[in-house]
This record gives structure tokens, sequence and C-alpha cells, in this order.
């Protein structure tokens, strides 16, 4: 199963993590700059095609039927409404969108077929489709390649030592069966985690070592603070330091060179300057748009203004250096019209 090929020691990973942040976030640059486009972010569209209902009891999460939370059970949503808001995203200027289904492992069936359609779809309106449908096994990930699938975003959310602590309906190992499955099948995978659930900095320092260990890195590697949820096990978790989330940039940029960084839930807590700083930290990738899956996110002329203010253009589809990523592009539908880049 997967490869885990550890390049790090913790104390290792610890040491960069820990450095005085200026000389932390001078060395993530300098990394930052050997492999990208320095002045450009990857903005990603979320959509939830399937709310709410899961099975799953992930501390976190609005959607577990294992919580009483703000979130009702939705049914599926329709192609024609999937392809209507990737539509919307692509008009202000998204290259991704990112469908999200609350399933403890991906459905089987006419469910899953619709989700074929959804992903054809949204690569036919020229955008990179990622989905996050829970576990999947071989044959599952074999027809979301198939069908043109660019990433898949499956988490491993914090070390293994601390899984525990905030799931227990699946374990670690299931989680790194499905991304050896996603990386078979050819399919970029999109991996990261989640700061502020009460995990030390140990255990942010094991998930990243973890996350390098794969082979290859993940195309892109979400890190998501924690957005506490009334009525989720982690709703009384602090806000967390953007500082914090500074570091774990950081030092995943360094850990990950060639992985597209995603600033992703949590940014509406953040002041521009500390998304500044997140950028400078090697954060190359937003999620865009007001919403994330069930929560908010900062308005879409705000993030223009940020990134107007700080001369960031947004990155063309398919230009990560993810090979797995530019191959996508010949798999699948062709796109039916050009990709305008500016709201219209
Ligand atoms: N059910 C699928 C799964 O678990 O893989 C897909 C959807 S799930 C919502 C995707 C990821 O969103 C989780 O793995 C977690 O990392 C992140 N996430 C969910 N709720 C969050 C929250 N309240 N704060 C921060 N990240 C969250
Ligand atoms: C990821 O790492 N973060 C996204 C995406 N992958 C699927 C989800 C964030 C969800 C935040 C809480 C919510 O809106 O429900
Ligand atoms: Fe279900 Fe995914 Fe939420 Fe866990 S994170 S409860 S698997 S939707």
């Amino acid at each position: 199963m997967t490869e885990l090929r550890h390049d790090w020691t913790l104390e290792e990973v610890r040491a960069i993590h820990d450095l005085p942040l200026t000389a932390l976030l001078f060395r993530a640059q300098g990394t930052h700059r050997a492999h990208h486009q320095a002045d450009a972010v990857q903005l990603c569209t979320l959509l939830s095609v399937k709310t709410g209902g899961c099975r799953e009891d992930c501390g976190y999460c609005s959607q577990s039927a294992h919580h009483a939370t703000f979130v009702e059970p939705e049914r599926m949503m329709r192609l024609d409404e999937v392809l209507d808001a990737a539509r919307r995203a692509r008009a202000v200027g998204a290259t991704r969108l990112c469908m999200g289904a609350a399933w403890r492992d991906a459905l089987h069936g006419p469910a899953f077929d619709q989700v074929l359609s959804m992903i054809r779809g949204v690569r036919a309106e020229g955008l990179e489709a990622c989905a996050t449908l829970g576990m999947l096994d071989d044959e599952q990930a074999r027809k979301l390649a198939e069908a043109g699938l660019t990433a898949y975003n499956h988490n491993l959310d914090t070390s293994e030592a601390f899984y525990g602590e905030v799931i227990t309906t699946r374990t670690y190992r299931d989680r790194l069966d499905t991304l050896a499955r996603v990386q078979k099948a050819g399919i970029s995978l999109c991996c990261g985690g989640i700061i502020g659930m009460g995990e030390s900095l140990d255990d942010r320092a094991e998930l990243l070592r973890t996350l390098a260990a794969l082979d290859p890195h993940p195309g892109s590697v979400p890190i998501n603070a924690l957005v506490a949820v009334e009525g989720t096990p982690l709703e009384d978790r602090p806000p967390v330091d953007p500082i914090e989330l500074v570091r774990m940039i950081a030092t995943a940029r360094i850990l990950m060179p060639r992985s597209m960084v995603r600033l992703s839930a949590g940014r509406g807590e953040l002041s521009r300057e500390a998304q500044l700083l997140c950028f400078m930290a090697g954060a190359n990738s937003i999620f865009y748009g007001e919403r994330l899956l069930t929560t908010g996110n900062p308005d879409v002329e705000e993030d223009r203004a940020l990134l107007d203010a700080a001369g960031l253009v947004p990155l063309d589809p398919y230009a990560s250096p993810d090979p797995t990523v530019q191959a996508t592009r010949e798999r699948g539908p062709r796109a039916r019209a050009r990709l305008p880049m500016v709201a219209e």
C-alpha cells in the first residue's frame, strides 16, 4: 500500500518549524521561488454537492450525523445546478472546482455515476475538477480518473497519534490506503490537515513529516485552521494564532517544495496582513468564493482586492508543477470555452 519514505526526522521538522520567524519565512520564500511562479495564486472554489448526514464522527465536522449542528442533511445536487455553480466560479476567475460529498466512503451505483457526470461537466466548462468523497476502492479511483478528475482531496488531518482523539469511526491506515489508490489511478493527490484541534506542535510536525513521506508528494497540501462549529466536540477550541498558521505553511513549503500549499479553512478570521504573511511563507492557493462547504469564506471582491494590493495574479489552469495535473489535461473532456480570468 502507500509508500511512506521518511526523508525527515521529527526533530528536523521541529527545528525548521521552530526557527525564528523571519529566518523561517526567508527560507520558505527561497524554496518557493525556486519551484513556483512567485506572483501567482491558484483560485479553487468549493461546492458541497451532498451536504450533511455523514456516518463518520470527525470531531471538527459540521456534517457528521453524530453532532447536532446547524447543518441539515440535503439531497445530492443535480448536474445542472453543479454546472451553474461551475460557470459562476469560472466567471469570477476560479480555475478549479472542488466538489465535496459528506460520505464516509464514496457510494456505488447511480450516486457515483452522478458524480462522474459532474466531473465530466466541470472539465468541459474549462475548469480543473477536484472531488472529495471519502474513502475509495480501486475501481472507483479508476473511474474518477477516466472521467477526467484532476485531483482528489483526502486529508490525513493530524498525526497518527492524535487521530484517535478526533475520529473513531475510521483509522489512519484507512486514510493512507485511499491515498495510495488515488496516486495509483494517476489522479493528483490533494492531502493536508487541520491545526487548532488541541494537537501538540509535535503532532503538527508529525503530520507534515507523514505528508512529506508520501511518494510522490501530494500535488496540493491544504492547511486548514479549525473552524470551530457549534454543536461539534471541538466547538470550544480557541482560535488559531495566525503566526502558528504561518509556521505550519512555511514548514509545509520547505518539506514539499513542488506542492501547491493551500491556505484553506479559517481564512475568514485572518487579517489581510496575516494572509500576506501566509503567502510570504509559500502558500500559493486559496479557496475562493463566499462559501467553503458549509461555513463562510471571504468575499470574491475582498480577495481580488487583496491580490491586487499585493501584486499577485491568479494562476492559470493546469499551471501547477505537479505533472499529474498536467497529464489530466490530456484526459477526459476538452474545454468547451476559453477560460476568462476576470469577472465578466
Ligand atoms: N467526507 C470527505 C472526507 O472526509 O474526506 C470529504 C469532505 S471533508 C469535509 C474534507 C476536509 O475538510 C476534512 O478532511 C477536513 O480536513 C476539512 N474540514 C472539515 N471541517 C472542517 C472544519 N470545521 N475546520 C477546518 N477544516 C475542516
Ligand atoms: C480542505 O482541506 N478543506 C476544505 C476542502 N479540503 C474540502 C473543506 C473545509 C471545510 C470547512 C468547514 C465547512 O465549511 O464545512
Ligand atoms: Fe463525514 Fe468528511 Fe465530515 Fe468526516 S469530514 S464527518 S467523513 S463529511
